[in-house]
């Protein structure tokens, strides 16, 4: 027995029972007992499960530096098994952080290959499909546990989706997996093929990392990996009281491990999760960041522009294009437009990049010239490693397509009215191929922004020409290609894509389902069947990643998530599309518009205007534990007028509901009286006491406040200019009269601005709303400088 030991974690290793127990100093954060450790490999046509009884060595502790600070680490050896498999847990503690890592190594000096099914890193009580067989009647066969400290325990879990597109959220104990129900038609497009698709009650599982928790005490445990770099991991948990267990595996996928080889994992990772803590997983995210290659902090620009998807689909072309940029172009002192990115559309078929659609006849070069000539950046979609099977590409290279144990084309969802096919990019050839699809985009044709979608298609199961290493090895080694091809200076997006292979390699990343002019999710005109799809695309699809993924934003890239639809005349209400609004503007992500910009009449483009430039930063999503779909969001700004909390709340119900803001909810003080103006109405109040209600908020609409303290001297309390409701502001001069106000990011716009003075100002125009609240009307297209006087 021996253990290590930092601030927030003690284990406790006992290398003769081959087994390891960690208690958090977390009164409430649960425990793990017994914890097993095990590797799946198959030798000829057998499977083994190499786990209990090895031999055991262990080193002498050793400090070490590392990035993540100061290590503690000491290395124990099982083995070699009768296979002349050995295994190596390295366990390190980091001296100043909250967290634990742990990773394994597998050493081979058998005689024969053998292939690595799950390597599990951590598992507690029974889950069958970890294969792991408890003998009933072995030797005291000892099943581990994991335990609520706490009484009264109430069990949830965030899971967090595969890729980009996928569902991402917490569910209860009484609930179930939110999984598609359409796996065999969308599977490979939403489902890691290692991680299961629980049914029960109770069941779940998740990529990446997850967080077990309990809602009533407050504590939770974060398990997970810190890159995916070497294997895909995955989680699965039984929260039931009466039958708990919980396993943690990198996915072999079958590697071939040769005799004198070795393989080790990613550093598996746990974190004790305060979840009333605003940024309760900033540490294992920062860590994540880090090991990925990543600063404190990703300060990239944030992409603002227009998208041809949602509005044209595929049916685009260079004249819809045009079009579109002539009018971002006459409306550019208005709203200020960026980028101008071609989606899907534009070439001959998916899996033929370097041939175009009729509608587009001088190709995409000419077009990103012209995008450029007005002032724009020039976007283009692409795919690189899906295909249509009547693609050319298809006919002619028959063997760069992935098949399966069988020989046949393994499906890569169904897209585009057929079911498509995948590159296998573990062959050199093939991989070049894909990479020179993407950096002629660049390179040859000036697109400096590209939108690499269906990536997970590079990732899927199937028989690869190379079998020795893991899918997301062979993924995120593609990436590392495509960077180093189209170098640093071009922005990519990364789309329907696994998300740890590409930390640390895109700039962006979409971190949800796709957007669309509707609420709940449908298909072919259907809506009873397909509402509960957790990642069809839907406004409210698109919503919940967007909430449950924030925490992501400028600590793995900057998060995308999906266009803003503003038409008219979608099947929005005005209330969803204020909310679809609001998610975009105060998570701080890319802010893309969608729909025919020659169609936007002048109430819906002041929309797109208040949003601009981007707020850019991370908020807080206060009930990501406790709610499937967040619904309490706060965010801390500060400018030339002070600082200032906006405070959202959501209507998710499927009636008008009243909706208070409760200052304790949002951790601010009570005692104190507040000056808030709400942004979509314009409503103007003084907050005394522990809320306010605001009254019949329509289904999916929401609340979006801004919220300041007040004392006697003039304050800013809001303005329709911008969404911040105080950004706008860039210089705030009070004197002994007055206050001297200049506005620096919003010109070109008109609208209400709101103070607090502690007198009556004079001049024209002024509305009084009493309690010392005046509204002004200014024109920044006039002037943006202005003194306002007291009598
Ligand atoms: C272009 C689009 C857009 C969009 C991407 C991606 O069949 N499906 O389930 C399905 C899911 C997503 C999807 C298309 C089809 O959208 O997210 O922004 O670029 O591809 O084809």
């Amino acid at each position: 027995m021996f253990s290590l030991e930092n601030a927030s974690f003690f284990l406790s290793v006992d290398p003769q029972r081959n087994l390891f127990s960690v208690a958090p100093r977390q009164k409430n954060a649960p425990s793990l007992k017994d914890v097993h450790f095990s590797v799946r490999y198959r030798r000829g046509g057998t499977w083994y499960q190499l786990e209990e009884n090895l031999q055991a060595s262990v080193d002498a502790p050793s400090d070490e530096a590392s990035i993540h600070g100061e290590l503690r680490t000491r290395m124990v050896r099982f083995g070699p098994n009768r296979h002349g498999l050995t295994i190596e847990m390295t366990f390190a503690l980091p001296r100043a952080l909250p967290l634990l890592f742990w990773r394994m190594k597998i050493r081979h000096t058998g005689n024969r290959p053998v292939s690595l099914g799950r390597i599990e890193l951590l598992r507690v009580g029974f889950i069958s499909a970890s294969q792991a067989r408890p003998r009933r009647n072995g030797p005291g066969y000892p099943r581990g546990d994991y335990v609520f400290p706490l009484k009264g325990a109430v069990p949830a879990f965030f899971s967090n989706g595969w890729g980009s597109w996928n569902y991402t959220g917490t569910m209860g104990f009484t609930e179930h997996f939110h999984r598609t129900r359409f796996g065999w038609f969308n599977g490979p497009m939403r489902v890691n093929p290692g991680t299961p698709q629980p049914r029960a009650d109770g069941r779940f599982a998740s990529d990446m990392f997850g967080v077990l928790g309990d809602r009533a005490n407050r504590g939770g445990l974060l398990l997970g990996f810190l890159s995916q770099k070497e294997h895909f991991g995955s989680l699965e948990v039984l929260t039931n009281p009466l039958s708990r267990a919980l396993s943690l595996w990198a996915n072999g996928d079958e590697t071939q491990l040769e005799p004198g080889g070795e393989m080790v994992t990613d550093w598996a990772c746990l974190q004790s999760v305060h979840l009333d803590v605003a940024d309760a997983l900033g540490p294992y995210l920062d860590a994540v960041a880090r090991e990925n290659g990543l600063p404190a902090e990703v300060d990239a620009e944030i992409p603002v522009g227009w998208c041809s998807w949602y509005e044209y689909f595929q049916h685009i072309s260079a004249e819809v294009i045009r079009m579109n940029l002539a009018q971002a172009a006459r409306f550019s002192d208005q709203v200020n437009l960026d980028l101008i990115q071609v989606d899907d559309g534009w070439q001959a078929q998916i899996g033929d990049w370097d041939r175009f659609s009729p509608a587009f006849p001088n190709g995409a070069a000419p077009l990103a010239q012209q995008i450029r000539s007005e002032g724009f950046k020039p976007g283009l979609w692409l795919a690189p490693f899906i295909l249509h099977p009547r693609s050319r590409l298809a006919a002619d290279q028959p063997d760069w397509i992935l098949r399966n144990r069988l020989g046949l084309p393994v499906n890569a969802g169904f897209v585009w009215n057929t079911f498509t096919r995948a590159l296998d990019i573990s062959r050199p050839e093939v991989l070049a191929h894909a990479v020179n699809v993407v950096r002629r985009a660049s390179e040859d044709w000036g697109n400096t922004y590209l939108k690499l979608d269906f990536l997970y298609a590079g990732a899927l199961g199937g028989r690869r020409a190379d079998r020795t290493r893991s899918r997301a090895k062979i993924l995120r080694n593609a990436f590392e290609e495509i960077r180093k091809a189209v170098g640093p200076e071009i922005t990519l997006l990364g789309c329907g894509c696994p998300l740890g292979p590409a930390i640390g390699l895109f700039d962006a990343m979409r971190i949800n389902a796709d957007v669309a002019p509707y609420w709940f999710p449908r298909f072919l005109g259907h809506e009873r069947i397909f509402r509960r799809e957790p990642d069809f695309p839907s406004a409210r699809n698109a919503i919940q990643n967007a909430l449950t993924r924030a925490p992501l934003h400028r600590r793995w890239w900057v998060n995308d998530p999906d266009c803003l639809l503003i038409r008219p005349d979608s099947d929005l209400s005005p209330a969803e599309v204020r909310s679809l609004a609001t998610v975009i503007a105060l998570t701080g992500g890319s802010v893309l518009l969608s729909d025919d910009l020659t169609k936007l009449p002048p109430e819906r483009l002041k929309m797109a205007q208040q949003l601009l430039p981007p707020i850019g930063k991370r908020p807080e999503i206060q009930d990501w534990f406790d709610s499937a779909m967040p619904a309490r969001v706060r965010i801390d700004l500060e400018g030339a007028a002070g600082r200032w909390h906006l405070l959202v709340r959501f209507n998710w119900t499927d009636r008008p509901a009243d909706l208070s803001i409760d200052l304790q909810d949002f951790q601010l003080d009570p005692s104190r009286s507040y000056a808030l103006r709400e942004f979509w109405t314009g409503e103007v109040r003084t907050v005394e006491g522990e809320a306010t209600l605001f009254t019949g908020i329509a289904p999916h609409g929401c609340v979006l406040a801004a919220v300041r303290p007040i004392s006697g001297a003039p304050m800013y309390v809001g303005s329709e200019l911008h969404v911040s409701q105080g950004l706008e502001v860039t210089g705030w001069e009070p004197f002994q009269h007055g206050v001297r106000l200049t506005f620096g990011i919003a010109p070109g716009r008109d609208g209400c601005i709101v103070l607090r003075l502690p007198e009556k100002p004079a001049g024209e125009g002024i509305e009084d709303l009493g309690d010392g609240f005046y509204v002004f009307r200014v024109n920044l297209r006039l002037e943006s400088r202005f003194e306002i006087r007291y009598a």
